[in-house]
């Protein structure tokens, strides 16, 4: 047998090991789903938002800065086509690079969206991220995912299994 083949069947073999562990993880609802918009990371606030990440508890298991196109965006918000806003959202969100990212922790859709506060900056609370990056409603500095079905969805409609660990 040449090492090539024993060097490719091992490398097999860890990488199910490694997505076997991560969905052991992340099957218990622990996940949420992430972007840092656009006006935010134009104004050089990937670093801040992330330490509040971080330094709230949340593990960061997959992270990129990434361009979203048109159709990527009205796609990821499909949910949101009847909504008046839905073309305005779309343009935003395809108007620069975001920062998407998969976040690990207990409970962490709920505590991430308590983290992030509410949508509109002026209703959200004292310091939280959407208090003190957000510029308006609809330039509202975060995403966070609204349930575990869509944060998984989510996650997936973003990263391979080879971008998250
Ligand atoms: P997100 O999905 O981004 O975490 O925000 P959210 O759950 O707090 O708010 P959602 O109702 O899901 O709305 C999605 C995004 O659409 C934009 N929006 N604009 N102009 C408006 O009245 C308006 N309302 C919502 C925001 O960017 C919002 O985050
Ligand atoms: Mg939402």
């Amino acid at each position: 047998m040449g090492i090539k083949k024993v060097e490719g069947e091992m490398l097999d073999h860890e990488n199910k090991m490694m997505e076997k562990f991560r969905k052991e993880r992340e099957n218990k609802g622990n996940i949420t789903f992430t972007m840092i918009k656009p006006e935010a990371v134009a104004a050089n606030n990937i670093g801040g938002i992330l330490k509040m990440i971080e330094d709230a508890g949340f593990r960061i298991s997959a992270i990129k800065k990434v361009f979203l196109s048109k159709e990527r965006a009205a796609s990821f918000y499909e949910v949101h086509k009847e909504r008046p806003f839905y073309a305005e959202l779309v343009d935003y969100m395809s108007g620069g690079p975001i920062i998407a990212a998969i976040l690990e922790k207990n409970n962490a859709v709920a505590d991430f969206r308590k983290l992030i506060g509410s949508t509109n900056p002026e209703e959200a609370a004292e310091g939280t991220i959407r208090k003190i990056y957000a510029t308006s409603v609809g330039e509202n500095a975060v995403h966070g995912s609204d349930s575990d079905e869509n944060a998984i969805i989510e996650s997936n409609f973003h990263f391979s299994s080879e971008e998250r660990f």
